[in-house]
């Protein structure tokens, strides 16, 4: 049974931005909106233990995906207009897809001229399904860019990974935390990055915390990444502060 009210939702989430940065300038391309939670007593707390549920329940999925859009449009909207080649993605859970509820909440907010500068991340574990395909399907439709996130922790079938349409590989941080100390998730890193140029699409590496880490993606080939190397997820005025 739910515990979650919609109100609850609303008053609840909000987003911090984690910058992503181009691995040969060591330059802010662009930014993940990461959900935060804040808790009845005011502590900001992750998002996890509350985000199974909301991501089973249509109207709470939703809730969420709206309250993101909401706080990336009034948090970066003028950043966007500034900065044309920025770019933000956020998290969408595949069932919010499904009923083109979308679109209106993004009319609404004023983010219709911004799609091209939108990503929706999309797990590799619910991709897979047929709920997960024809979500990143009617993502292309609303013209944002799709991302499949945490890839290489959804145990997927090559042959079907290749026939996903998308424009980027989110490199999960399990494989990143490993470089430098096994082997086998370099390989399997360096595989990755041969498959993503080969498919031409883009990869962004997760997790980054050393300075080695970034110059092994950086000398296989890697464009972009994000990580503690360079920051937490942060509130608005200090993304702001890391453009200038
Ligand atoms: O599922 P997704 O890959 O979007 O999850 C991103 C999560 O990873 C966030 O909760 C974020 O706080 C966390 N994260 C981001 N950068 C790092 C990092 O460099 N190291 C670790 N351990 N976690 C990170
Ligand atoms: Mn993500």
């Amino acid at each position: 049974m739910s515990t979650l009210s919609s109100h609850t939702v609303r008053s609840s989430v909000f987003a911090r931005y984690q910058p992503i940065i181009d691995l040969t300038t060591n330059r802010i391309v662009g930014c993940e909106a990461l959900a935060r939670w804040r808790a009845d007593d005011g502590r900001e707390t992750s998002i996890e233990s509350v985000i199974d549920e909301l991501e089973s329940q249509e109207d709470l999925a939703l809730d969420l995906t709206t309250c993101m859009f909401s706080c990336l449009k009034a948090d970066l909207g003028t950043l966007l207009v500034e900065h044309p080649t920025f770019s933000v993605s956020v998290n969408l859970p595949p069932i919010v897809l499904g009923k083109n509820q979308i679109m209106p909440v993004l009319e609404k907010l004023g983010l219709i001229a911004h799609l091209p500068q939108l990503t929706g991340e999309i797990t590799e574990r619910q991709a897979l399904n047929e709920q997960g395909r024809d979500a990143i399907r009617l993502a292309r439709q609303l013209g944002v860019r799709v991302a499949i996130d945490d890839f290489g922790t959804g145990h997927s079938g090559l042959q079907q990974l290749i026939g996903l349409e998308v424009d980027t590989l989110k490199i999960d941080q399990s494989f990143i935390r490993q470089l430098g100390t096994n082997v086998a998730a370099e390989r399997l890193v360096r595989g990755i990055a041969a498959l993503a140029s080969i498919l031409k699409v883009n990869i962004v590496a997760e997790g980054i915390e050393t300075p080695e880490q970034a110059a092994f993606l950086r000398a296989i080939g890697i464009e972009k990444g994000q990580g503690w190397l360079w920051a937490k997820a942060l509130d608005a005025h200090e993304l702001y502060a890391w453009l200038d």
